[in-house]
């Protein structure tokens, strides 16, 4: 029977995704390839990446890095040294690729599951609906939200400045906090964004990025058999930031 796949934050890090797939015996005519988003940036290869996701059939949700990388390719953002995309924008299939992960939703729902980059607002009913015609190359309140929010109010409200260096104070909380999967089908919430707070398995949510491309883990979780399997990164490669 095919298993789903959910893989945690990539960022350009081919040869973990590799092994990665390599330890959960992946097999691409069977299996389902689920990231949650942020599939390049920072890391070394975001060309091969994003290659070896097409090639596999991969199903992901659009994260903050993506629509930066979208948003360089259309030509109305400028990309960063530190994105490391210049050889995914140079490319001869640079508008394949983009065409392809412009198609990407920035929610996927499952039967049991709900799959989005950084959170939900806890005010959104049918979040997949509401997103579903949200460009990706345009700034967008609602897309920005999805693929950004750590922390939030009960109302949505999200903190002003970094919130890196010390946690918001009240009200503000983990979006997560005010999932209830009752107002959402029963699906629990996969998300990833938040390598600062690492694995988060919590009854109503579950967070997968682990940090790979800072030098820690990239993570799956495959619901089919309950089980996390990860995989060390090689090296950092980047410098510690929140993203
Ligand atoms: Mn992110």
């Amino acid at each position: 029977m095919g298993r789903r796949i959910f893989v945690g934050d990539i960022q350009g890090c081919r040869e973990e995704l590799e092994a990665l797939l390599e330890a959960a015996r992946f097999d691409p005519s069977a299996d389902r390839l689920m990231p949650l988003g942020d599939l390049v940036g920072r890391g070394p290869d975001a060309l091969g990446t994003l290659r070896l996701l097409v090639e596999l059939g991969a199903e992901p949700v659009l994260g903050n890095h993506d629509l930066h990388t979208l948003r360089a390719a259309a030509g109305v953002r400028r990309p960063r040294p530190s994105d490391r995309i210049d050889g995914l924008l140079a490319a001869d299939d640079c508008d394949e690729l983009m065409d392809w992960l412009k198609a990407q939703p920035f929610v996927r729902l499952e039967p049991d599951y709900l799959l989005v980059h950084a959170g939900l607002h806890p005010k959104w009913t049918n979040p997949e609906v509401r997103l579903a015609l949200v460009d990706p190359v345009a700034e967008h309140p609602h897309s920005t939200f999805a693929t950004r929010v750590r922390y939030c109010s009960p109302n949505g409200e999200r903190p002003d400045g970094d919130e890196s260096a010390a946690p918001p104070p009240p009200p503000f909380a983990p979006w997560y906090t005010f999932y209830d999967p009752a107002q959402h089908g029963g699906r629990r919430a996969v998300f990833g964004h938040w390598s600062q707070r690492g694995l988060v398995d919590e009854p109503q949510a579950l967070g997968l990025d682990t940090g790979c491309v800072w030098g820690r883990e990239l993570t799956a979780w495959i619901p089919e058999e309950r089980r996390f399997v990860a995989v060390p990164a090689r090296r950092a490669h980047a410098s510690p930031s929140g993203d």
